[in-house]
Protein backbone atom coordinates (compact mmCIF):
# COMPACT_ATOMS: atom_id res chain seq x y z
CA UNK A 1 0.00 0.00 0.00
CA UNK A 2 1.69 3.05 -1.39
CA UNK A 3 0.92 6.66 -1.75
CA UNK A 4 2.02 10.28 -1.03
CA UNK A 5 2.55 11.21 2.51
CA UNK A 6 -0.83 12.24 4.63
CA UNK A 7 -3.05 10.05 2.39
CA UNK A 8 -4.21 8.02 5.20
CA UNK A 9 -2.39 4.23 4.13
CA UNK A 10 -1.75 3.66 8.10
CA UNK A 11 -5.31 4.94 8.90
CA UNK A 12 -6.91 2.36 6.43
CA UNK A 13 -4.46 -0.42 7.46
CA UNK A 14 -5.45 0.55 10.98
CA UNK A 15 -8.97 0.36 10.20
CA UNK A 16 -9.23 -2.66 8.41
CA UNK A 17 -6.62 -4.48 11.00
CA UNK A 18 -8.31 -3.48 14.22
CA UNK A 19 -12.01 -2.02 12.98
CA UNK A 20 -10.61 1.11 15.31
CA UNK A 21 -9.53 4.67 13.64
CA UNK A 22 -6.08 5.15 15.74
CA UNK A 23 -4.08 8.40 15.70
CA UNK A 24 -1.40 7.94 13.70
CA UNK A 25 2.47 9.90 13.05
CA UNK A 26 3.95 10.20 9.70
CA UNK A 27 5.15 6.42 9.24
CA UNK A 28 8.96 5.90 8.62
CA UNK A 29 9.63 3.01 7.32
CA UNK A 30 6.87 0.50 6.78
CA UNK A 31 3.71 -1.21 8.68
CA UNK A 32 3.18 -4.76 7.94
CA UNK A 33 -0.03 -6.42 9.29
CA UNK A 34 -2.49 -9.51 8.39
CA UNK A 35 -5.64 -8.26 7.85
CA UNK A 36 -8.75 -10.54 6.88
CA UNK A 37 -11.31 -7.68 5.49
CA UNK A 38 -13.59 -10.67 4.37
CA UNK A 39 -14.83 -13.15 6.38
CA UNK A 40 -17.48 -15.41 4.90
CA UNK A 41 -18.92 -18.85 5.48
CA UNK A 42 -17.35 -20.26 2.52
CA UNK A 43 -14.12 -18.37 2.12
CA UNK A 44 -11.87 -15.67 3.92
CA UNK A 45 -9.46 -13.74 2.19
CA UNK A 46 -6.23 -12.98 4.24
CA UNK A 47 -4.02 -10.03 2.84
CA UNK A 48 -0.44 -9.51 4.23
CA UNK A 49 -0.36 -5.45 3.78
CA UNK A 50 2.68 -3.63 3.73
CA UNK A 51 2.10 0.26 4.54
CA UNK A 52 4.87 1.92 3.62
CA UNK A 53 5.83 5.83 4.29
CA UNK A 54 4.99 8.14 1.65
CA UNK A 55 7.00 11.63 2.82
CA UNK A 56 8.85 12.58 -0.06
CA UNK A 57 12.52 11.51 1.09
CA UNK A 58 12.05 7.97 1.64
CA UNK A 59 9.98 7.67 -1.19
CA UNK A 60 13.11 6.07 -2.46
CA UNK A 61 12.52 3.41 -0.44
CA UNK A 62 9.12 2.45 -2.11
CA UNK A 63 10.67 0.07 -4.91
CA UNK A 64 12.58 -2.35 -1.80
CA UNK A 65 8.97 -3.87 -1.44
CA UNK A 66 7.97 -4.58 -5.32
CA UNK A 67 9.40 -8.08 -5.15
CA UNK A 68 6.15 -10.93 -5.15
CA UNK A 69 3.65 -7.99 -5.37
CA UNK A 70 0.13 -9.41 -6.29
CA UNK A 71 -1.79 -6.37 -5.97
CA UNK A 72 -1.24 -2.56 -5.10
CA UNK A 73 -3.28 -0.31 -2.62
CA UNK A 74 -2.65 3.34 -3.94
CA UNK A 75 -4.50 5.35 -1.98
CA UNK A 76 -4.72 9.49 -2.36
CA UNK A 77 -6.38 12.22 -0.28
CA UNK A 78 -9.26 13.14 -2.93
CA UNK A 79 -9.45 16.58 -1.00
CA UNK A 80 -6.40 17.82 -1.84
CA UNK A 81 -6.19 18.85 -5.24
CA UNK A 82 -3.19 20.56 -5.34
CA UNK A 83 -0.99 17.13 -5.22
CA UNK A 84 -2.77 15.08 -7.36
CA UNK A 85 -0.16 15.47 -10.46
CA UNK A 86 2.38 14.57 -7.84
CA UNK A 87 0.26 11.45 -6.88
CA UNK A 88 -0.20 10.79 -10.80
CA UNK A 89 3.52 11.10 -11.31
CA UNK A 90 4.36 8.74 -8.18
CA UNK A 91 1.77 5.63 -9.53
CA UNK A 92 3.15 6.00 -12.69
CA UNK A 93 6.95 5.77 -11.76
CA UNK A 94 5.57 2.36 -9.63
CA UNK A 95 3.64 0.75 -12.60
CA UNK A 96 7.07 1.35 -14.90
CA UNK A 97 9.32 -0.44 -12.61
CA UNK A 98 10.15 -4.51 -13.99
CA UNK A 99 9.08 -6.00 -10.79
CA UNK A 100 5.11 -4.27 -11.32
CA UNK A 101 4.56 -5.55 -14.30
CA UNK A 102 1.07 -6.34 -14.84
CA UNK A 103 0.14 -5.92 -11.28
CA UNK A 104 -3.44 -4.87 -10.38
CA UNK A 105 -4.00 -1.76 -8.42
CA UNK A 106 -7.10 -0.53 -6.68
CA UNK A 107 -6.91 3.67 -6.27
CA UNK A 108 -8.13 4.34 -2.86
CA UNK A 109 -10.04 8.04 -3.21
CA UNK A 110 -9.80 8.19 0.60
CA UNK A 111 -11.18 11.44 2.93
CA UNK A 112 -14.55 11.32 0.72
CA UNK A 113 -15.69 12.86 4.02
CA UNK A 114 -14.08 16.17 3.61
CA UNK A 115 -15.85 19.24 1.80
CA UNK A 116 -14.75 19.41 -1.22
CA UNK A 117 -13.45 15.73 -1.85
CA UNK A 118 -13.34 14.48 -5.70
CA UNK A 119 -15.47 12.09 -6.60
CA UNK A 120 -13.81 8.44 -7.45
CA UNK A 121 -14.24 9.09 -10.98
CA UNK A 122 -12.74 12.83 -11.62
CA UNK A 123 -9.62 11.65 -9.45
CA UNK A 124 -9.44 8.47 -11.88
CA UNK A 125 -9.29 11.69 -14.77
CA UNK A 126 -7.07 13.68 -13.20
CA UNK A 127 -4.97 11.09 -12.16
CA UNK A 128 -4.69 9.54 -16.31
CA UNK A 129 -5.98 5.97 -14.92
CA UNK A 130 -7.87 5.61 -18.51
CA UNK A 131 -4.69 5.99 -20.26
CA UNK A 132 -2.54 3.08 -18.42
CA UNK A 133 -1.53 0.16 -20.12
CA UNK A 134 -0.59 -3.44 -18.77
CA UNK A 135 -2.69 -3.25 -15.72
CA UNK A 136 -6.36 -4.06 -14.36
CA UNK A 137 -7.65 -1.19 -11.99
CA UNK A 138 -10.40 -0.16 -10.03
CA UNK A 139 -10.61 3.36 -8.52
CA UNK A 140 -13.01 2.86 -4.83
CA UNK A 141 -14.08 6.09 -3.02
CA UNK A 142 -13.38 5.95 0.69
CA UNK A 143 -13.04 7.18 4.21
CA UNK A 144 -10.59 5.66 6.47
CA UNK A 145 -12.24 7.84 9.51
CA UNK A 146 -15.17 5.54 9.29
CA UNK A 147 -14.00 2.61 7.38
CA UNK A 148 -16.61 2.99 4.54
CA UNK A 149 -15.36 1.52 0.76
CA UNK A 150 -12.85 -0.07 2.29
CA UNK A 151 -13.96 -3.38 2.43
CA UNK A 152 -15.71 -3.03 -1.18
CA UNK A 153 -12.06 -2.05 -2.47
CA UNK A 154 -10.24 -4.91 -1.26
CA UNK A 155 -12.89 -6.96 -2.20
CA UNK A 156 -12.40 -5.80 -6.09
CA UNK A 157 -8.88 -5.80 -5.58
CA UNK A 158 -8.93 -9.75 -4.47
CA UNK A 159 -10.70 -10.32 -8.10
CA UNK A 160 -7.94 -8.95 -9.69
CA UNK A 161 -5.33 -10.40 -8.09
CA UNK A 162 -7.08 -13.74 -8.24
CA UNK A 163 -6.45 -12.95 -12.04
CA UNK A 164 -3.41 -11.77 -11.67
CA UNK A 165 -1.76 -15.11 -10.19
CA UNK A 166 -3.81 -17.10 -12.73
CA UNK A 167 -2.29 -15.79 -15.74
CA UNK A 168 1.19 -15.41 -13.85
CA UNK A 169 1.50 -19.48 -14.54
CA UNK A 170 1.79 -19.40 -18.02
N1 LIG B 1 -11.11 13.45 7.42
C1 LIG B 1 -10.36 12.36 7.19
N2 LIG B 1 -9.09 12.31 7.64
C2 LIG B 1 -8.38 11.19 7.38
C3 LIG B 1 -8.92 10.08 6.67
N3 LIG B 1 -7.97 9.13 6.57
C4 LIG B 1 -6.87 9.63 7.17
N4 LIG B 1 -7.11 10.86 7.69
C5 LIG B 1 -6.16 11.72 8.43
O1 LIG B 1 -5.07 12.05 7.57
C6 LIG B 1 -3.87 12.16 8.32
C7 LIG B 1 -2.79 11.28 7.71
O2 LIG B 1 -3.17 9.92 7.86
P1 LIG B 1 -2.08 8.73 7.87
O3 LIG B 1 -2.85 7.46 7.89
O4 LIG B 1 -1.08 8.94 8.94
O5 LIG B 1 -1.38 8.96 6.46
P2 LIG B 1 -0.24 8.07 5.74
O6 LIG B 1 -0.66 7.91 4.33
O7 LIG B 1 0.01 6.85 6.53
O8 LIG B 1 1.03 9.07 5.80
P3 LIG B 1 2.60 8.66 5.80
O9 LIG B 1 2.80 7.63 6.86
O10 LIG B 1 3.34 9.94 6.10
O11 LIG B 1 2.92 8.16 4.43
C8 LIG B 1 -4.23 11.79 9.76
O12 LIG B 1 -4.46 12.99 10.50
C9 LIG B 1 -5.51 11.01 9.61
O13 LIG B 1 -6.34 11.06 10.74
C10 LIG B 1 -10.28 10.18 6.21
O14 LIG B 1 -10.85 9.28 5.58
N5 LIG B 1 -10.93 11.34 6.50
MG1 LIG C 1 1.64 6.14 7.53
Amino acid sequence: MLGLDAAGKTTILYKLKLHETVTTIPTIGFNVETVEPMRNVTFTVTFTVWDVGGQDKIRVMWKHYFMNTDGLVFVVDSADPERFEEAKAELNGILENDEMRGVPFVVMANKQDLPGARKPMDLADKLGLMKIKGHQWHVQGCCAATGDGLVEGLEVLTKLVKQFQKNKQF
